[in-house]
């Protein structure tokens, strides 16, 4: 039985090398690293936009040792513009994380929205040999489950959301609420992160559609969907092992010698439902309530360049940079400055010793699917404290962490200091409490036990 997968993103990229040969590097990230292994072990195929020049069609990976095939799909500039800037992240992003002022719902970019779904899932429909498993994911593929049932009617279909689903309320605000959900009603199951995103899908399936629903199962034009609550995990030994690196150690002495203060870190994409200003806001309420703080403590604020394309990003980075500038012009004594900001993507081993220095981590979305940057922090960290907000997805697996309302800046100023002062005995025991949840579903549980369902459903 093979597996067929559909994302949006490929898998591994292509890289020229100096004498012009064409390596294929894994990409970062954890679907990459999730269900790479699960496809070498069964075999099939993965459809994803083939993003970077050149313009390979298809390739069998891993390089040198093949067990799959990708197949790239081309998208011309117009279907970039529209399919993924347009509808995908001007639309469905800021709907599904509650920011409908910022959503922009326009016919020509759901059109084009519905035929590039089109081609993924013909893509996949060419792949299929009988027997296969078909796993499609997130937001940008939410029609191809009907469009791949509608040609194979047996198949098995797997669908995960890995952003938040909203309240009905707010989800019926989509113009093409009805064709969505039909969309994603053609897979057999549907996960996502949270109970309470599950919740509000089965609400929205019977007040959008007038669809059935028993327990997790919708049932709708003779067919029945399981809907569940499986959040991704990460690779916690990968972490764990890279934290205890003696070069990632060193690294780590290297931040704290260079700072000379306790640190506070965030790591985020640059994106507005992360909640950068607002902590930036908390930060400087911090110094100015508590001004023995000044020259003890630095944020150190790691963001990594995000769809740069999209004026609202555009105007976020300038918000964040602004931000920086006023407060460390504000608080700056003595050749320290309160926040050091670096706007770049950094090599895993360099994230992780940041993670290792830091004293007390800043996970503080406005709204999050999941956060895989908490989790990973949690098992890199040897005693520090992690500030989480309740509107990240993860804020369910992760109770010993310090939740706070990232809208309340007095709050996220008062966890701030409880961090500070938290003794090392308690910092120690969340910690490990935290972290023996992590073990208990790690990534390739997550996507083992994914597939294992799919197949059995
Ligand atoms: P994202 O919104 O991208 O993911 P997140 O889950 O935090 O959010 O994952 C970000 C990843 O990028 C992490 O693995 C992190 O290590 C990495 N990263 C962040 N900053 C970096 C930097 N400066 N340099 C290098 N790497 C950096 C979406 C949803 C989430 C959901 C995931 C998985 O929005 O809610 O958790 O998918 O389902």
């Amino acid at each position: 039985m093979g597996l067929i997968v559909v994302s949006n993103r490929e898998p591994y990229a292509p890289k020229r090398g100096e004498a012009g040969q064409l390596a294929w590097v894994p990409s970062i990230g954890g679907l990459t690293a999730a269900l790479d292994p699960a496809l070498q072990r069964s075999g099939g195929t993965w459809i994803a936009w083939g993003e970077e020049r050149p313009e390979v069609g298809e390739v069998d990976l891993p390089q040198g040792a093949p067990r799959y095939r990708l197949k790239r799909l081309r998208l011309s500039e117009a279907e970039v513009r529209d399919f993924y800037y347009g509808f995908a992240n001007r639309a469905l992003w800021p709907m599904s994380h509650y920011f409908i002022g910022r959503a922009t719902y326009q016919t020509s970019t759901w059109r084009t929205y519905v035929n590039v779904n089109r081609r993924f899932a013909q893509a996949a429909v060419e792949s299929f040999r009988t027997g296969d498993l078909i796993w499609v994911h997130d937001y940008q593929l939410a029609l191809v489950p009907r469009l791949i049932r509608e040609a194979l009617p047996d198949a098995r279909i797997g669908f995960f959301w890995h952003i938040p689903w909203p309240s009905t309320e707010v989800f019926r605000t989509l113009p093409w609420d009805r064709e969505l959900l039909e969309g994603l009603l053609g897979a057999d199951l549907i996960g996502m992160h949270t109970d309470e995103y599950v919740a509000h899908f089965l609400s929205a399936c019977r007040r959008v559609l007038g669809a059935e629903t028993e327990g997790n199962t919708v049932r709708w034009q003779g067919r029945e969907s399981r809907v569940v609550a499986r959040p991704i995990g990460i690779e916690v030994e990968t972490y764990e092992a890279l934290a205890a690196n003696p070069e990632v150690e060193e690294a780590a002495d290297r931040i704290r010698r260079t700072l000379q203060t306790q640190i506070l870190l965030g790591v985020d994409r640059l994106d507005y439902t992360k909640g950068i200003p607002e902590r930036l806001e908390a930060f400087d309420a911090f110094l100015d309530r508590h001004p023995e703080a000044r020259r003890r403590v630095t944020l150190l604020q790691i963001a990594v360049p995000s769809r740069e394309r999209v004026e609202s990003y555009r105007q976020l980075r300038a918000q964040v940079e602004g931000l920086v500038g006023r407060i460390n012009g504000k608080h700056t004594r003595d050749g320290w400055s309160p926040v050091q900001y670096i706007y770049r993507g950094v090599p895993r081993e360099e994230l992780v010793a940041h993670y290792r220095a830091a004293d007390v981590m800043l996970v503080t979305p406005l709204r999050d699917g999941l956060n895989l940057v908490a989790k990973e922090f949690v098992a890199s960290s040897r005693d520090g404290v992690l500030i989480l907000s309740r509107f990240a997805g993860a804020a369910d697996e992760l109770p010993e962490a310090l939740q706070v309302n990232p809208y309340n800046v007095d709050g996220l100023a008062e966890a701030l200091l409880e961090a500070l002062r938290m003794p090392l005995d308690e910092k120690k025991a969340r910690l490990q409490r935290l972290r023996e949840r992590l073990r208990q579903s790690d990534l390739h549980a997550w996507a083992e036990g994914f597939l294992r369902e799919l197949a059995g459903t």
